[in-house]
């Protein structure tokens, strides 16, 4: 038996025990599978700790890279067993089972992991995955037929033969893992894929209906949702059945509550007010920013219903999925328009922006506020604990800083010299946007045209008209906020508490 085969074997049980792990954990297709469970653990306890890894990398690109690496590492942890072991079938069987073992112990960690689905499921794929690696090294070990002399004058299966049988097992195995992973994904959608229309909010903060200017490539003055920017740290969006989700309110208070959805719902004032939600992590001109109209109760009526306790300095939102974010208990009572949000642009939330509820806090970046996928809301104080992203570096408070952008033209565009329309959007929620400025290559600052808002918790779009004169030009934008504070020119990355400078552009005039 050669070392090779048995890799090969060890490598293709490893592959079966993740393709039944994938099968099992259907029972409990809205909850977390033990393969994600072990990737959501490192995220949050290696991956989450490099810096390069910050609030906003955890983009689609990074979670396909981490499940396909998560599945490499495994089938390379299987082919080493099965070199080292080969035909000493309890080696491959004790190492299997140590990782069972493992896996149950990070998954049992995870609050959407059902315990019983992630044992049977832990413990069954090392089975099978035994069965298969043993398996397949004894009949590759064994020789072929029925002959003359003692089994070892026998000729092994030929390596063809190997390469061919292994690969039809592999082969087997990749589609059944498809087949899994697209019945999972289904099952998933069908929970939480429609978004429905919402009863009508006592009170709306209406949007305006038109604004004084359109420019192509401008963005929309509310997002819609589809186009909103994303920011998890789950792997996998929370599926939530409303129908026995619940919200608490708990901690330093006089009364603890608890709502159900109906109640938010059905049994609400609900008011509609835009406001517009950043990520900590945004780059100067960067995307991940957005303004969109939310539906939900105020946090300060529930506050004020469960009585807060004296002492308690912090709100602590938690979700499902184990995440928190916490804020100051004077920003949520300083009058400012905090939600619990049960809705986004006129419908129930989507999935991916939190359904059934989030929070939602002008003003605040999202990372210490905007708790989506929520179950709990807990008076307590920065003392005691803190949110998700503070021991990875990111700052206890996190008030959105003064910011501005150019959507158009884009930065190394070619343009005809004349009139070109510059625009954008400027933002400060809860303080807006007084004036907003524009300067080419270091030129006095310009006066732009502002839109029209719906109040100072939103955006605000903007235009400069310019006569492009022909060569290379730089364009700068500032803006101003309500207070009458000028946006700094300094210049600061994402970490820890925002970045800051002036959006600048190159273009080339023709
Ligand atoms: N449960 C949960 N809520 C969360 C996050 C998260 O990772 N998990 N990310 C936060 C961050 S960092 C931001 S910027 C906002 C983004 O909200 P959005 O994805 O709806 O744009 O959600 C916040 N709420
Ligand atoms: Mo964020």
């Amino acid at each position: 038996m050669s070392a090779g085969r048995g890799a090969l074997a060890g490598l293709l049980g490893a592959g079966a025990a993740l393709v039944t792990i994938e099968f099992v954990s259907l029972a409990d297709a809205t909850g977390t599978s033990v393969t994600l469970a072990i990737q959501n653990w490192f995220i949050k306890h290696v991956a989450g700790g490099l810096k390069q890894w910050a609030i906003d990398r955890f983009g689609h690109n990074d979670k396909v890279v981490l499940q396909l690496g998560t599945a490499l590492v495994v089938l390379a942890l299987g082919a080493l067993v099965g070199a080292i072991a080969r035909d000493r079938w309890k080696i491959v069987a004790a190492v299997f089972a140590a990782f069972a073992v493992l896996g149950i112990v990070v998954a049992l960690d995870d609050p959407l992991v059902s315990a019983p689905v992630a044992v049977i499921a832990a413990v069954g794929g090392a089975a099978v995955g035994v069965g298969v690696a043993v398996g397949l090294e004894r009949r590759w070990r064994l020789p072929l037929g029925p002959g003359r002399g003692t089994a070892s004058d026998l000729p092994m299966l030929s390596r063809r033969g190997v390469l061919l049988g292994g690969g039809a097992v592999a082969v087997g195995l990749f589609l059944g893992d498809l087949v899994a992973r697209g019945v999972r994904t289904s099952m998933r959608q069908a929970k939480t894929a429609v978004t429905r229309a919402l009863p009508r909010p006592s009170k709306v903060t209406e949007i305006p209906a038109t604004q004084p200017f359109e420019v192509r490539g401008l963005t929309p003055y509310v997002v819609p949702a589809p186009d909103f920017y994303r920011i998890d740290t789950a792997l996998e969006v929370p599926s939530v059945d409303a129908a026995s989700w619940t919200l608490k309110v708990t901690g330093m208070v006089d009364h603890e509550l608890t709502f159900t959805y109906d109640d938010l719902l059905a049994r609400r004032d609900l008011v509609e007010l835009p406001v517009t939600l950043q990520c900590v992590s945004n780059e100067v001109g960067g995307d991940l920013v957005g303004n969109a109209r939310w539906t939900g109760v105020p946090l300060t009526t529930l506050l004020q219903e469960a009585g807060v306790r004296r002492g308690a300095d912090q709100v602590m939102g938690e979700s499902v999925d184990g995440f928190t974010a916490g804020f100051p208990v004077d920003v949520a009572l300083d009058g400012r328009h905090a939600l619990l949000a049960i809705g986004m642009n006129g419908r129930s939330l989507p999935a991916a922006h939190g359904y059934p509820a989030r929070l939602v806090v002008p003003g605040l970046y999202g990372y210490v506020s905007a708790t989506k996928w929520i179950k709990e809301i807990r008076l307590t104080t920065f003392a005691a604990e803190v949110g998700y992203w503070i021991p990875l570096g990111w700052s206890r408070l996190g008030p959105v800083k003064t910011a501005s952008r150019i959507d158009v033209p884009h930065s190394g565009d070619s343009i005809a010299a004349g009139r070109v329309s510059v625009a954008g959007v400027a933002w400060a929620p809860s303080r807006g946007i007084r004036k907003v400025e524009v300067a080419v290559d270091d030129g006095p600052w310009k006066a732009a045209e502002l839109g029209r808002v719906a109040s100072s918790d939103t955006w605000v779009q903007w235009r400069w008209q310019w006569d492009a004169p022909r060569g290379d030009h730089t364009i700068a934008v500032r803006a101003t906020d309500g207070d009458g504070k000028v946006q700094t020119a300094r210049l600061a990355p994402p970490e820890p508490n925002g970045s800051t400078g002036h959006h600048t552009i190159e273009v080339s005039v023709r």
